[in-house]
């Protein structure tokens, strides 16, 4: 697969690389020592590979510009040889060529609230310099992404099928959106407009100077497309203020880290703040909240249906997940109020 694109030299090995829950990439070592990274594009959640790589086309080439000026780096395609930037092998999958970005590292935990304040930049440094991106309007690489009222539909097709048997052991986690229904309209009608986001805002998803530990580059562009710019502070509480891992078990580890979250507003607003408007603004803290609902909701949903769409290696592992989101939310709750006036004092 590997020369189906543009390199020059010869493919000498392949290894499984990063922890990604979706497509399957791999770290390629040329004989000339050149380094990329191979994915194998998931078409079941993608299903339509050549709209998302004309995004990514798109936003690779506007990001490598903007970088050029601001001395940045941005993830960049290899050519397929048959032109375009991805290949289709014999069984139909989609593929891509990424060039390696070498010297850096990627953390799965948020290891400060100092790191919170780069990373948080980082995403809305992206943001901006995607306000300035050449219309026409991105593709919807996953319709409905952040569409919550949806969601939540989804959630009640799988509790009626109970395909998997699993309504009954999930019947406080059912509860517990079902004592929530209006958060998942919180962000809708207060007409703030669409952007260019990114839509995936872990940590993990910043490239990170292996020496110096400063951003170098946002990667997992798949999900980049229109949306609501506070959609992506969201995900950033839900994912960098919890000390626990998503799946953890021991939920009296998962809290949201006040001192975190302050820290993720301010980075967030010194790299976006300057086109937000005082409506996104003011809606950080919501945003925190209806992320992390949502995110329990999905994996709620695919506990019920028997584990379709999130890879899970035991079989309490969605509901696991869920309850950590929803533990996750309780705990911003007790500390909405807080929240929100450290917001308005920031703005
Ligand atoms: C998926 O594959 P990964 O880890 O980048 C998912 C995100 C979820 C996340 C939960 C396309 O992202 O939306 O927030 O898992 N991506 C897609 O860990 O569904
Ligand atoms: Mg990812």
């Amino acid at each position: 697969m590997v020369r189906q694109f543009e390199i020059a030299g010869e493919p000498r090995s392949a290894e499984p690389f990063g922890k990604g829950l979706i497509h399957r990439s791999y770290l390629i070592r040329l004989d000339t020592g050149a380094r990329f990274l191979l994915q194998r594009i998931n078409t079941r959640v993608f299903s339509r590979p050549v709209e998302l790589m004309e995004n990514i086309d798109r936003v690779t080439g506007h990001l490598s510009r903007m970088a050029a000026e601001t001395g940045g780096q941005a993830l960049q395609l290899v050519s397929a040889t048959g032109g375009g930037s991805w290949s289709v092998d014999d069984e139909g999958t989609y593929w891509r060529l990424y060039h390696y970005i070498d010297k850096t590292r990627t953390v799965e935990q948020i290891e400060s609230a100092e790191q919170c304040f780069t990373v948080a930049r980082a995403f809305g440094d992206f943001q901006r310099l995607l306000t300035s991106l050449p219309p026409p309007r991105l593709h919807d690489t996953i319709p409905g992404f952040h569409d919550t009222p949806s969601r939540i539909a989804a959630l009640d097709r799988a509790i009626a099928a109970d395909a998997a048997g699993r309504v009954r052991p999930a019947g406080a986690e059912i509860d517990f959106v079902e004592a929530r229904l209006p958060l998942a309209r919180v962000l809708l009608d207060r007409g703030m407009p669409e952007r260019v986001t990114h839509n995936d805002t872990k940590i993990n998803n910043v490239l990170l100077d292996a020496r110096t530990g400063n951003p170098v580059c946002v990667i997992d562009l798949d999900t980049v497309m229109p949306g609501l710019a506070v959609y992506d502070f969201g995900d950033m509480v839900r994912t960098a203020t919890c000390p626990a891992a998503e799946d953890e078990q021991d939920l009296s580890k998962v809290h949201a880290r006040f001192d975190h979250f302050e820290a993720l507003a301010r980075g967030y607003l010194a790299g976006a703040g300057g086109f937000l408007t005082g409506e996104e603004k003011l809606s950080l803290t919501a945003a925190g909240k209806l992320i992390t609902f949502e995110q329990g909701v999905r994996f709620l949903t695919d506990y019920l249906s028997g584990d379709t769409y999130y890879p899970v290696s035991r079989p309490t592992h969605n509901l696991d997940r869920t309850r950590t989101q929803f533990r996750l939310l309780e705990s911003i709750e007790a500390q909405e109020r807080l929240m929100v006036q450290v917001v308005r004092s920031l703005t």
